[in-house]
């Protein structure tokens, strides 16, 4: 008989007997297995055969006990799916479409159907589930409409946000019409990731932190309730990332996600204090915190951890991805140390 997993029940803010803890990045660069198969494969070849992505998905399990993994691809596979060329450069990052202006990338985009255009993810996530150690979820995940929208606008990464901020205060109607698109194309996505078998999903919204708070209410918010409402249809336990999170945390919590994940510039008691004990939030150490010696990391992640574990409803994690320079065994020591604190209402 399979049991709930204690990450879902973190998420749903049901007691749990020890703190769940994941690692945004868990598999990546930081593991010298990970950087020997990246240096045998191009990332879209990882990202695009299933056993590929199985393999680095598990990776990290084989070392640490997590309680998630996170299933291996990236945000930006969508925006390709939906018809914009993607190329990974290893300088400057990735680069999208073929020279054409983001308008003419944002006029030439199709909603595709999952099955068919993303059938690698779906595959994936079936040899996970298939494979996974018993008790550890899998996480789907997904970029939130506005995060992939800076993207598309403007082509790759950005240090401003020039194309993006201009667009949207010029063409407010032809932005809204753009993230109604993206909301849909993500809603049938992540229903199929859903359908193949992740046990939660999180939404990525990396740049939501360069909005004010009223243009965030007013240009992303109503999709991502939209988004949000249409996932959690199917049952599964909805997390949403965010960076820069305290002048957005009041928005935030209104989007109707069960889980918020914070970063480090938010106290993590206080958040949880505006928020209430029905939100469940993951976070929020410093990636950076991991380069400390063992007893001053220790001291950090307890810190949090007391934080954190207040109420039901709490998920360990950095507030963003582990740093490639990250020593493994610090790695292991938080990882430790998370699964030795004693929850205060454990079951
Ligand atoms: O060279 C390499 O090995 C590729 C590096 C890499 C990796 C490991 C990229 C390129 N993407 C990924 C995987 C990835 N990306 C995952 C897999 C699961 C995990 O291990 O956590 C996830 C969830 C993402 C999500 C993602 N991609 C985000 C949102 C989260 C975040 O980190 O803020 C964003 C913004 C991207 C875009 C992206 N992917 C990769 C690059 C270089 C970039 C651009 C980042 C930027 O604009 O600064």
């Amino acid at each position: 008989m399979s049991t709930v997993p204690r990450f879902v029940k973190a998420c749903l803010a049901q007691p749990v007997d020890r703190i769940p803890v994941w690692i945004m990045r868990q598999a990546g660069r930081y593991l010298p297995e990970y950087r020997k198969l990246r240096g045998e494969y191009p990332f879209l070849t990882l990202c695009k055969t299933p056993a590929l992505a199985t393999e680095v998905t598990l990776q990290p399990l084989e070392r640490f006990r997590m309680d998630a993994a996170i299933l291996f691809s990236d945000i930006l596979l969508l925006l390709e799916a939906m018809g914009v060329d993607l190329a990974f450069d290893e300088k400057v990052g990735p680069r999208l479409g073929r020279g054409e202006s983001g308008e003419e990338r944002v006029r030439s985009l199709s909603v595709p159907d999952p099955v068919q255009e993303m059938g690698y993810v779906l595959d994936a996530i079936r040899q996970i589930k298939g494979s996974i150690p018993e008790g550890c979820a899998l996480i789907g995940f997904s970029g939130a409409p506005f995060t992939l929208a800076t993207y598309l606008i403007e082509g790759g990464s950005s240090k401003d946000f020039y194309a993006t901020k201009s667009f949207m205060y010029k063409e407010p109607a032809a932005f809204h019409r753009l993230m109604e698109t993206l909301a849909d194309a993500l809603e049938a996505f992540l229903k199929a990731q859903i359908a193949a078998g992740v046990d939660a999903i999180q939404l990525f919204d990396t740049w939501a932190m360069i909005l004010s708070p009223a243009d965030y209410r007013e240009l992303v918010l109503p999709h991502m309730q939209r988004l949000v409402a249409g996932v959690k249809h199917e049952g599964v336990p909805t997390i949403h990332f965010s960076l820069g999170t305290s002048t957005l945390l009041d928005a935030m919590d209104q989007m109707g996600t069960d889980v918020l994940s914070l970063d480090w510039k938010i106290d993590l008691g206080e958040a949880r204090e505006r928020l209430g004990p029905q939100k469940a939030v993951q976070g929020n150490l410093d990636p950076f915190a991991l380069f400390q010696e063992p007893a001053r990391l220790e001291e950090s992640v307890l810190e949090i951890l007391e934080k954190g574990s207040r109420w039901p409803g709490y998920v360990f994690n950095l507030g963003h991805g582990v740093h490639p320079k990250t020593p493994v065994e610090n790695m292991q020591r938080l990882v430790e140390v998370v699964h030795s604190f004693p929850v205060p209402q454990a079951t």
